[in-house]
């Protein structure tokens, strides 16, 4: 038996592995490995069968042209065969298309229409009459699936043309795709209904329109660019691909609003370049960009080879998915206690930049994902985005591995961890004492946006809360030029800029202060919404939930951290020592905050005329007043606005007394 007749082992794994990832990727529209892996395998087997190519089975992986026949959805028969696109990584191999193409049209230069390679679902729309009959998946470039009951729910796609000077029979193709902030928030309501997410704004586009239920379709926003044509009912075409695009936009067809006519090749680097650096500014997801000659009767010239056409070429970018391992999990400590799972990976460069870390958000996404350390796993980085764990390939998981838990104590401070009712997040009950949340609340304190402390960055905290010189935020304000000069690398010049900013920052707005103080699910604009309707910190402190809630933007959720942070001691206990220490700012009533109407019960009712119910209310209650939805004989004071309600007559009824605004304003001070 000779060596050529046994089978060879990589050649079948690597035919199971093709297999499986194109049906992952065509019928379940949810790949777990990034194209350029997949790529590499395909080659890989190509090579093989190259070297022993009596082993070519017709059930290889490389001998199937596209896609998979996927679905139950109907075959359709392209008009004219959907071309493909070749390749280009580098700026030599764009130089190399431009030249031989130079050379072959006998010219110096060629005026190309450069656009925007959209990452989506290449379609074919039919048109007959100027009426869209058809509409199909590009599959294997002569037939795909129809599509049409799921085309026709894209709001940019005409169900008729506009004009009357299109060819009787019109194939028009082009990208469907998936913006990405819809995307983003298909993926975050799916996610909140557990239901399943699409890794990628293709996997997205394709997954919505291979539905069987145009329905489902409906509910995805999704878009198209048009970018050439098919069958053109024997019409005479335009001169240039730029002007067909001008007449498909005629017709009512969406075009993408980058594409340019452009010189020459290297006014397509330079497009090239620009695009790139813009891409994350796009609302779209785009893999590259497209270059074609743009005189049509140049591209018929030039004509095609195999499945692409000479005349055209897809200018990658760098790919924005990468495969890397999990060296580890880790568990960080946030501000306000959460606990987020951090993978360590391999260092892996991924469009450009090299990740070393990707968030895993919390234990349901862990769990969801089934991320363990040693796995094999896709990154992905797009945007400024924390990279993320897209898919883990299980079938490289080592057979070792172990599902990862949460802590039970924190890794920080050995506080106990709680997951606290139907939250998704576990927290550290430590609060202040665990140094992580020390560390990041006097970060947040120092912050450009809270008091603004310039000079003292996370480094400075970090030492100054190792050592415990700094419990505290107003502890801050108690250091001395000696204590600072004690600490490494703080020469004495330094010091006394850190002294300086630190006592600059004693003069601040209420909002600020509110937003420094770091209670949870206080930003800077609901600080800033407690800060204008309550003018003082005192007024703030004492309001009950229902008058923070009636504020906008306010929900019970908020008021809730509110009541709660200020009804816990040792928080009263820092603001005391922050005012100790002379922080302060202008409060927007003068009046005294005496008491002065404690123990008094008001209603309102009405519309007031200087004063919304929410101020009225929080300026009685910083008073010491309390403010009651009804009247009893127990009320003080029934304050009349604009059209009063019942609560009038039943004032009059119980002989309460009765005071309009002026009065009011008058015992407001
Ligand atoms: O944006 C795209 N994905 C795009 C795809 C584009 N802008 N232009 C394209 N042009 C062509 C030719 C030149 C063959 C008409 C394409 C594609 N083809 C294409 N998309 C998927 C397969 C081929």
């Amino acid at each position: 038996m000779s060596a050529r007749q046994i089978r060879h082992p990589r050649i079948a794994a690597l035919r199971r592995e093709l297999d499986e990832h194109n049906y992952r990727y065509y019928v379940l529209d949810n790949p777990v490995i990034p194209d350029a892996e997949y790529d590499r395998l395909f080659r890989e087997l190509q090579d093989l069968e190259r070297q022993f190519p009596e082993q070519i089975t017709p059930d290889s992986p490389t001998q199937r042209v596209g896609a998979a026949p996927a679905s139950a959805l109907a075959t359709v028969v392209h008009h004219q065969a959907m071309l493909s696109l070749d390749n280009a990584f580098s700026e030599q191999q764009v130089v190399a298309f431009d030249r031989r193409i130079c050379e072959a049209l006998e010219v110096d230069s060629v005026v190309y229409s450069a656009e925007p390679k959209l990452d989506g679902l290449a379609v074919n729309l039919m048109y007959q009459q100027g009426r869209l009959v058809c509409a199909a998946t590009r599959g294997d470039g002569q037939r795909g699936e129809d599509i049409t009951h799921n085309i026709r729910t894209i709001h940019s796609v005409p169900l008729r043309l506009r004009g009357t000077d299109w060819p009787q029979q019109l194939e028009v193709r082009g990208e469907v795709f998936m913006p990405k902030a819809g995307f983003a928030a298909f993926n975050r309501q799916a996610q909140a209904q557990d239901e399943r997410v699409f890794a990628n704004p293709r996997n997205a586009a394709a997954g919505s329109l291979r539905q069987l239920d145009p329905e489902i379709t409906r509910q995805r926003p999704l878009d198209v660019f048009c970018y050439g044509v098919g069958a053109y009912g024997g019409a005479a075409l335009p001169d240039s691909h730029s002007a067909l695009l001008m007449q498909l936009r005629d017709w009512g067809l969406k075009i993408c609003p980058e594409r340019q006519q452009l010189a020459n090749i290297e006014q397509c680097l330079a497009y090239y370049r620009d695009l790139l650096q813009r891409r994350d500014a796009l609302a779209y997801e785009i893999d590259g960009v497209v270059y074609k000659v743009d005189r049509l009767a140049w591209q018929r010239h030039l004509g095609h080879v195999a499945r692409a056409p000479r005349w055209a070429l897809a200018h990658k970018f760098p790919a924005q998915e990468k495969l890397t391992t999990v060296r580890a999990i880790e568990v960080q400590v946030g501000r306000t206690g959460a606990l987020t799972p951090v993978a360590r990976l391999e260092p892996v460069d991924v469009g450009g930049v090299t990740v070393t870390n990707a968030t895993l958000h919390n234990l349901d996404e862990i769990r969801r994902k089934d991320v363990r350390v040693g796995d094999t796993v896709t990154v992905r980085r797009a945007g400024d985005v924390i990279p993320e764990i897209v898919a883990v390939l299980s079938e490289r998981r080592p057979a070792d591995s172990r599902l990862f838990t949460m802590p039970d104590h924190c890794p920080v401070c050995g506080s106990e961890v709680r997951r606290i009712d139907d939250e998704a997040v576990f927290r550290c009950m430590g609060g202040l004492f665990c140094a992580a949340q020390r560390r990041q609340a006097l970060s947040h304190f120092v912050s450009r946006r809270a008091l603004d402390i310039e000079g003292v960055g996370a480094k400075l905290i970090e030492q100054l809360v190792a050592g415990d010189w700094v419990r505290s935020p107003a502890d801050l304000y108690r250091l001395d030029l000696a204590t600072l000069t004690g600490l490494e690398r703080m020469g004495e010049k330094s010091a006394t800029k850190v002294l300086a900013a630190i006592a600059a920052s004693k003069p601040t707005t209420l909002a600020r202060f509110l937003y420094a103080l770091g209670i949870r699910e206080v930003g800077e604009t609901t600080a800033q919404t407690l800060a204008n309707a309550f003018g003082t910190l005192e007024a703030i402190m004492h309001a009950d939930e229902a008058t923070l809630q009636a504020l906008p933007d306010i929900g019970p959720k908020v008021a809730q951290q509110v009541r709660a942070f200020f009804a816990e001691a040792h928080n009263r206990e820092v603001i005391e020592q922050l005012q100790a220490v002379g922080v302060q700012w202008p409060e927007h009533q003068t009046q005294t905050l005496e008491p002065t109407l404690k123990g008094q019960t008001f209603v309102l009712t009405g519309t007031l005329d200087t004063l919304s119910r929410d101020q009225a209310k929080a300026r009685l209650q910083a008073l010491g007043a309390k403010v009651s939805s009804s009247v009893s004989k127990k009320t003080d004071y029934v304050v009349v606005g604009a059209n009063p309600g019942s609560k009038l007559t039943q004032a009059q009824s119980l002989g309460v007394q009765i005071i309009d605004e002026a009065q009011l304003l008058r015992l407001l001070g």
